[in-house]
């Protein structure tokens, strides 16, 4: 084991997890106190419709970003790689009409990212935000406006805190533009009384992870959960080299079911929304032998039968504003199956922290 349980705490990458809640207080503290974001992300105006675009963990993050925005706005959103820009800038060019564009970028150097920026607003003419945690960055050249969350920053090439503070600072400022108070307050009230659940959520993803291994790792969630979903198969896959693949949860039924033997863990991301309908299909692969684990908010009786883990965030709040937090139980998945593996997330194999194209 390349990093012992007594040497978790030299870890940038575990540092960086479990930082997360006070990190999170600090980012809407910020957003709170001065309406610079307001104003970065066009947030006052109106627009028919918004663009999220970004790369790896940032294209999840605008996949989720996307969605929370068209629940909380009732502006029509969706997330696009940055490359499908460059590559099919008629995808973009459809909506420009009265199009508003976000480029998502933690370094603001990813060059996929950044041309996009410079496509989008200089040759289509689309008026293009930025956020970031990166100071001065070749992103905020390109940006009409930029948004920097200097505190969710990391060392780590892995991107965790980044991840979660980007979106919440996103879904923060849909808010405000739908005039949605209580949302913000529930963002607030999440992020402070997260602090007190993620150590037993910790302790409970390191005693499972080590008792068991498996061969392949599912990931399923709805609606706004299936971009958590999307990000959760990256981190296991980033920190621990394994085979991880996400679905919307009643997809999985329609063929992919096909793979479920007892050393397939799937891992649902269980909504309020959908609850009903999805514990069907939790029932489903536990009675195909997978190895089930559950994360929620409050879980009912029939989620308990059919789970082998149950991780319950027991937050009272908006269901939106559990997107974060859903997400960090498959960092710590894939940080403590990376370790267990003999592998140091810290310097996940093949990775760079950034990708520069030439
Ligand atoms: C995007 C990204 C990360 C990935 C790795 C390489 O970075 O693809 O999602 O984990 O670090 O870069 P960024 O554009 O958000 O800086």
């Amino acid at each position: 084991m390349v990093i012992k349980p007594t040497e978790y705490g030299k870890s940038e990458t575990y540092k960086e997890i479990l930082s997360q809640s006070d990190v999170w207080q600090s980012v809407l503290q910020e957003l709170k106190q001065n309406e610079s974001g307001e104003n970065t992300l066009g947030v006052n105006t109106r627009k028919a419709s918004w663009l999220f675009a970004g790369c790896g963990t940032s294209f999840y993050l605008a996949d989720a970003a996307a969605t929370s925005w068209t629940l909380l706005t009732g502006e029509p959103a969706w997330a696009v790689p940055a490359s499908e820009i460059l590559l099919y800038p008629a995808l973009a060019r459809a909506y420009a009409g009265d199009l508003q564009a976000v480029v998502i970028s933690r370094s603001g150097r990813t060059s996929e990212a950044v041309r996009a920026a410079h496509v989008l607003r200089k040759e289509m003419g689309i008026p293009t935000s930025g956020i970031t945690c990166t100071e001065k960055s070749e992103l905020e050249v390109e940006c009409d406006s930029t948004l920097v969350l200097r505190a969710a920053d990391e060392k780590s090439t892995v991107m965790t805190r980044s991840f979660t503070s980007m979106l919440i600072s996103l879904q923060w400022l849909a808010a405000r533009h739908a005039g949605n108070t209580e949302f913000c307050n529930s963002l607030e009230t999440m992020a402070t009384q997260f602090a007190t659940r993620i150590h037993s959520l910790a302790d409970r993803v390191e005693n499972f992870t080590a008792r068991l291994s498996f061969e392949d790792y599912i990931f399923l969630g709805q609606g706004p959960f299936h971009g958590i979903a999307r990000e959760a198969a990256l981190k296991v896959m980033e920190m621990s080299c394994s085979y991880s693949q996400s679905f919307h949860t009643l997809e999985f039924r329609h063929g992919p079911k096909a793979i479920v033997t007892p050393r397939t863990a799937l891992t649902f991301f269980m909504s309020q929304t959908g609850q009903a309908s999805e514990v069907e299909v939790l029932e489903e692969m536990k009675d195909l032998g997978g190895v089930t684990i559950a994360i929620c908010n409050n879980a009912n009786e029939s989620t308990r039968r059919a789970s082998d883990l149950v991780l319950e965030l027991n937050l009272p709040c908006d269901e939106l504003a559990l997107l974060a937090p859903h997400i960090v139980p498959s960092q710590l998945m894939g940080f403590f199956t990376g370790v267990a593996k003999g592998l140091n997330p810290d310097l996940p194999r093949n990775l760079t922290r950034v990708v520069m194209l030439d």
